[in-house]
């Protein structure tokens, strides 16, 4: 509309966030946001380009945002930018000295050892060797997956920093984190995050073209996180359903039973199952769970203030964040600020979008709504380390990649293929006591002993829904034959035959994990006459509900690269 006026940039600046006013501008547009800002609840993202330029920060959006938006902004159009102020491509200009906005200028700085894939905004996982080294991933080593900036929360107001919960009822109550600590009890989970984009390039490599980061194997990691259940803070809020009363005893192990006496008035309210909990960011990411998830009695989805023993990380969601356990890590809402207790699943795209997995031959224009989001993940392992030969097994233990091996004080015992699995091997019978084919295949297996060359793997194994891995099985001759992983447990220790200890890890199977296991292989690799050759190593894990993974990426295919969990093969030459 040429009618509308048009406005010098310097008055622009004026109607930055503080003003009251906020305009931003669009190529030569210019936009009054005020109501914009007013009606929407992730209103605050666009503030940040408040007096200034909108366009760096919708390259940002573009890649997840509908076209949608961009039609509601130009509803806000007031004019345009006065011409002496646009340069000869019709864009405005930059005065000298100021710097065009930078959405990502306030990240953190990063450790130097993660493999970057985006730098804003910031996407990086840790490298093979230190993926799976430690139990619980060294904070600085988490892997990252923003899709916006980190917001800045200072330090000194994060006890301040407010969360915002609203109820089916539309009652609305705020905690401070402050609140959060001090009046409810503390949990701790220890509980691996996953992006549903893990092993992505896997897929890709295998089958083709896959929308999204080309992640490693690395876009997943453990920890310790330490918060406060949200079922507590739920109850406390007063939500109530037609089949779930809370008590509001903070403290109290479980909700009481549902009850059907009319005094409760049940009638008038939302079954559980009907609800979904919306989880937004401050950045104003948001996805959102069922209800039923956060209520579980055994549930143990946090409200997280701290991550291995130390606050949140800013790149993590500092000062407060959701760790949904068991669940894929896009329901981890990180900088967690509202939620909102629904009728309905949040409606981001991140929700009702991106993580969702049609079939190998849906591509193009899906239909959204056809299938659920992803919430529990499947099984899926991987191969972080492979080291060929006495003289690399001999280093990376010195590296320290195998420091947590299982302690062996004999060599392994002749006729097991690797003798990994026991750490106090049996004394072999002797040769003489032996039937003859059995004596030539003990001669022939010695041979082939000195022949081969002796190969150390290392990898984790991960399943949802709190399954614990129960077996991993590795090959290292591309399939032929099979043997099975030494499983580390959660104090860095191998299990080992012994038989207390292996009930132990049996008696253990009926409780949920929400962790990864980290296992250990070691073998040989066996070429032909002795001859090196190249080898293809496979790890595939089993889960408590002997879940497995399925054998090659082209029947999961899907457009997006969602949940590539096929069995991982890496491949090593040992001709060197
Ligand atoms: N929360 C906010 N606010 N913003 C985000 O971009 N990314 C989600 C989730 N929570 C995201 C978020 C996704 S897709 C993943 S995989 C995890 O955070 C990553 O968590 P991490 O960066 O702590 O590993
Ligand atoms: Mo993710």
């Amino acid at each position: 509309d040429p009618s509308l006026p048009r406005f010098r940039l310097a008055d622009v600046r004026k109607h930055d966030a503080k003003s009251g006013s906020p305009w931003v501008t669009s190529g030569d547009k210019v936009y009054d946001i005020t109501d914009w800002v007013a009606a929407h609840p992730g209103g605050d993202v666009i503030l940040r380009a408040a007096g200034h330029s909108i366009d760096p920060y919708w390259a940002i959006f573009t890649i997840h945002k509908a076209p949608h938006v961009r039609e509601i902004l130009d509803t806000y159009l007031i004019g345009f930018v006065d011409l002496a102020d646009l340069d000869t491509a019709g864009q405005p200009k930059i005065a000298a000295g100021e710097a065009l906005e930078d959405p990502f200028a306030s990240d953190p700085t990063r450790d130097a050892r993660l493999v970057v894939l985006t730098q804003k905004p910031c996407n990086a996982e840790p490298a093979p060797p230190q993926l799976a080294r430690d139990f619980t991933t060294p904070n600085e080593l988490f892997y990252v997956r923003n899709h916006m900036w980190v917001p800045v929360v200072d330090r000194a107001e994060a006890d301040q920093h407010r969360l915002t919960v609203e109820l089916p009822d539309g009652d609305v109550r705020e905690y401070t984190l402050d609140e959060l600590r001090s009046r409810f009890r503390r949990h701790r989970v220890t509980a691996v995050l996953q992006c549903s984009g893990n092993r992505r390039s896997d897929m890709t490599k295998a089958v083709g073209k896959t929308n999204g980061l080309q992640w490693g194997a690395g876009a997943i990691s453990n920890a310790v996180w330490e918060g406060v259940l949200l079922r507590d803070v739920l109850a406390d809020a007063g939500l109530q359903t037609a089949d779930w009363q809370p008590r509001r005893a903070i403290g109290s192990e479980a909700p009481s039973p549902p009850t059907t006496t009319e005094s409760n008035d049940g009638d008038d309210l939302p079954e559980t199952d009907s609800l979904h909990v919306q989880l937004t960011g401050m950045e104003a990411y948001a996805a959102s769970i069922p209800l039923p998830v956060a209520l579980d009695p055994r549930g143990e989805v946090l409200l997280a203030f701290a991550m291995n023993g130390e606050p949140l990380p800013r790149d993590h969601g500092y000062p407060l964040r959701a760790v949904v356990p068991g669940f894929v890590a896009a329901r981890s809402v990180k900088w967690l600020s509202r939620i909102v207790v629904s009728d309905e699943e949040s409606t981001s795209q991140w929700q009702r979008r991106d993580y969702k997995l049609f079939g190998p031959n849906e591509g193009g224009a899906p239909n959204w709504d056809r299938y659920p989001a992803i919430q529990e993940m499947p099984i899926t392992s991987a191969i972080t380390g492979v080291w060929v030969g006495e003289k690399a097994i001999r280093q990376a233990r010195k590296q320290g990649h195998l420091v947590d091996w299982p302690p062996r004080s004999s060599p392994p015992a002749m006729g097991s293929s690797s003798g990994s699995n026991s750490s106090s091997s049996r004394a072999a019978p002797g040769v003489r006591d032996l039937p003859a084919w059995q004596a030539d295949w003990m001669e022939s297996h010695k041979k082939q002993q000195q022949t081969s060359t002796p190969v150390a793997v290392t990898g984790y194994a991960y399943s949802g829904g709190g399954r614990e891995i129960v077996r991993v099985d590795v090959s290292v001759d591309g399939g032929r034959t099979w043997d099975q992983a030494v499983l580390l447990d959660q104090k860095e220790k191998a299990y080992d035959d012994d038989e207390a200890k292996v009930k132990k890890n049996i008696v253990a199977r009926g409780r949920r994990d929400f962790a990864w296991k980290r296992w250990r292989y070691e073998g040989r690799l066996l070429g032909s006459d002795g001859a090196s050759s190249p080898s293809e190593i496979i790890a595939k894990a089993v889960d408590s509900a002997y879940n497995t993974q399925p054998e090659r990426h082209d029947g999961i295919y899907n457009v997006r690269g969602n949940l590539a969990t096929a069995w991982h093969r890496v491949t090593v030459d040992t001709s060197s």
